[in-house]
């Protein structure tokens, strides 16, 4: 493999919206009178508005029409909304931007793969909008994470081989979904949890560039 791409998922690798999805779906949640807690919200991580909306209801085998299942969705992502709007360059983790600078010294191409509908507006609050050269929209893939689809998007949209692509992703459906495109997955998280990611750092601020480089020449060689 000759790395020509890096491609970033958002949450969880260069920001932390997390807490926010928590508190919204969790308000969704409590209207419905359904548990949702820490650990449920974990289980969300990567995983797509639709299908998060399907497991909270899925807790009480609760079916709702889909009338009632489009207001749950607006409603969430009107408040998710409201709690992003105060986020700025400061929320964007420490080490991202130099591990940015780093891969444009190598003549690495940077590419985003959120499954996040609001992507374009969280990298625009984040001031790095114009650091990709190529961000992925997840509203015109057919599948979402774990399907490899909207990283195979990013690979295109860049004009890149998946095979030279490296995926990072903090998530465990996204780093499946890496793997299923055929790319090298870095993990950003426990590698207890990330299992099937060649290589994890526990932050962006640990990512090593270096040490990416050498694992995939180690790889190439055995
Ligand atoms: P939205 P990522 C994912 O983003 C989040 O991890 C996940 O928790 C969220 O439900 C999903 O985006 C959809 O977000 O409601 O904003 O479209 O990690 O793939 O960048
Ligand atoms: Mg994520």
């Amino acid at each position: 493999m000759k790395a020509r791409a890096v491609i970033f998922d958002l949450d969880g690798v260069l920001t932390d919206t997390a807490e926010f999805h928590f508190i919204a779906w969790q308000a969704t949640a409590e209207k419905l009178g359904i548990a949702f807690d820490k650990e449920d919200n974990e289980k969300l991580k990567g995983v797509d508005r639709v299908n998060s909306l399907k497991y909270i209801l899925a807790k009480d085998n609760l079916i709702v029409d889909n009338n009632k299942f489009e207001d749950l969705l607006r409603e969430k992502n009107a408040q998710y909304l409201t709690l992003i709007d105060g986020i700025g360059p400061s929320h964007l983790f420490d080490g991202v931007l130099s591990c940015f600078s780093t891969l444009k010294k190598a003549n690495i191409k940077i590419g985003l793969a959120s499954a996040s509908k609001n992507a374009s507006l969280v990298i625009t609050k984040l001031g790095i909008e114009n650091l990709f050269d190529f961000i992925g929209d997840a509203a015109s893939v057919a599948n979402s994470k774990p399907a490899p689809d909207i990283f195979l998007s990013v690979a295109l949209g860049l004009k890149v081989l998946p095979e030279n692509c490296i995926g990072v992703e903090d998530a465990v459906a996204g780093v499946s979904a890496i793997k299923s495109a055929n790319m090298f997955a870095v993990g950003i998280g426990d590698a207890k949890v990330l299992t099937q990611a060649e290589l994890v750092f526990p932050s962006m601020s640990e990512f090593d560039y270096d040490l990416v480089l050498n694992t995939l020449s180690l790889m190439s060689t055995t």
